[in-house]
């Protein structure tokens, strides 16, 4: 049997014709004389209606006895009927069971609403299958597929770079050590510095990649392994890149409006209209207005999600970005604001509402600066032979950004856990499926 139709062209023009859609069983209803059985493939659903009169004996035994989540192909007449869910249904002439389900799944396939996560996760697959994460994941293919559209049309040339790595580049976050011959390694913390040296060849570079953050708490929005949409381009700075960055959210945000129609109508999501430019607070601003709200904090402290919640009154429907950090929260590649003032630096966190979803900065080109900054955050000079020798050489200046996927997804999608948004989430708890 090799498949005719899927269901998305099963139409009335197909009236009293035949088809062979395949996929998997989604609901079934059984009305006694009358068995209705949708048959879901990757573009849609499909009722198939067996009727005891209609069907040979052995043949609506067979439908019966099927179980939700059973791979299967129906050989069947396509019928319009305008009370079937889209406007065509198929009378069944022969079935085909290429697996039956064993076990029926602790969830309900077509709920909107879920049950623990972690009883889903453990059926990751199975629970991929219902529509609320169809929807997600398929903007989130939007989102990725747009961003390497946008980012090549400006220019950028996408690259891969190492994943084992031996020194770590993003200061505070743990660092996962793994045997690499007879050497100790680390997974990448961030392609950070391999983005960096690639300017000095290609200016404009990006990577889509995973990053390893050997997070120690259990947060809704930390992954040991997420996917970060890294931009590094030379001779520009934080301002340049703040531009780029909001152009590009917007161009994928109209994005996955255009083309996920069905799946934003699924979700009851309306995605907002976003204008240019996205609004900007400084570090100092938020620290002052925090004072005047009472809130202890010292100018240099790093700004929770909490706080930030609290100073919003919990509004978590903008992009916005906090600009100019201190210097001291900030890694060692990041650029300060100049001489007169070394405590802050070329730096923004791209927020929606509370939740940070991209940060980058106009990064130190030369030699000495590096070295410098890299001895003020106690880090092992010696360690970053590899990266300080290309300085020798003509280091464009350059600035980037990072932004992490799920993060963004938790935005668009208004999710609040991020493992929704990941397919095969890794946690501290989670190293399987
Ligand atoms: P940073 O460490 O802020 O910056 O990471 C950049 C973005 O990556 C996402 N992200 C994460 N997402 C899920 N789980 C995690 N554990 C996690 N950690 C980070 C966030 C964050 O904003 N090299 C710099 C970027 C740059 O300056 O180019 C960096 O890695 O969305």
């Amino acid at each position: 049997m090799r498949r005719t139709h899927y269901s998305s062209e099963i139409n009335s023009d197909l009236h009293d014709n035949e088809a062979i859609i395949m996929g998997w069983v989604s609901s079934i209803r059984d009305h006694g004389n009358m068995q209705f059985v949708t048959i879901t493939d990757r573009y849609g659903d499909i009722q198939v209606v067996a009727k005891r009169k209609e069907c040979t004996e052995e043949l609506f035994n067979q439908i019966q006895q099927l179980k939700e989540h059973a791979s299967v192909a129906i050989r069947g007449k396509v019928k319009s009927q305008v009370k079937a869910p889209n406007g065509t249904e198929v009378i069944p002439l022969e079935l085909r069971v290429f697996s039956m389900a064993k076990k029926t799944a602790p969830f309900i396939i077509q709920s909107k609403t879920s049950i623990g996560i972690d009883t889903r996760l453990n059926l990751r697959a199975v629970d991929l299958r219902r529509n609320f994460l169809k929807s997600i994941f398929r903007i989130r293919n939007t989102a990725l597929k747009t961003t390497r559209e946008f980012l090549s049309e400006h220019g950028f040339i996408e690259v891969n770079t190492p994943k084992m790595i031996a020194t770590a580049t993003e200061g505070g976050a743990a660092l996962f050590p793994i045997f690499y011959y007879d050497r100790e390694a680390f997974l990448a913390q961030s392609p950070q510095l391999y983005k960096e040296q690639l300017t000095m060849a290609f200016e404009n570079v990006f990577e889509i990649g995973p990053i390893f953050r050997a997070e120690p708490s259990r947060t809704n929005r930390h992954l040991s392994e997420a996917i970060s949409i890294d931009v590094e381009q030379a001779f520009v700075d934080y301002n340049d890149i703040m531009r780029l960055l909001e152009k590009m959210i917007i161009f994928t945000v109209d994005s996955i409006k255009e083309t996920n129609k069905n799946e934003l109508e699924y979700l009851n999501l309306q995605l907002p209209n976003l204008e240019l430019p996205f609004p900007k607070y400084s570090y100092s601003n938020i620290v002052s207005k925090l004072h005047e709200a009472q809130e202890h904090i010292k100018w240099g402290d790093d700004l929770s999600p909490q706080i930030i919640k609290d100073l919003q009154n919990n509004r978590t429907d903008a992009f916005y970005f906090i600009t100019d950090w201190p210097t001291s929260i900030k890694p060692f590649y990041v650029k300060t604001k100049g001489e007169k003032d070394e405590m802050m630096c070329e730096s923004f966190d791209l927020m929606y509402g509370s939740l940070e979803i991209s940060s980058g900065s106009t990064r130190i080109n030369r030699k000495n600066d590096l070295l410098k900054r890299m001895k003020k955050q106690g880090l092992n000079v010696d360690a970053f032979d590899y990266h300080l020798r290309v300085f020798d050489y003509g280091v464009p200046p350059h600035a980037g950004f990072g932004l992490g996927l799920e993060r963004l997804l938790m935005a668009i999608t208004k999710c609040d856990n991020i493992r929704d948004v990941t397919l095969y989430p890794r946690d501290i708890d989670r190293l399987t499926p």
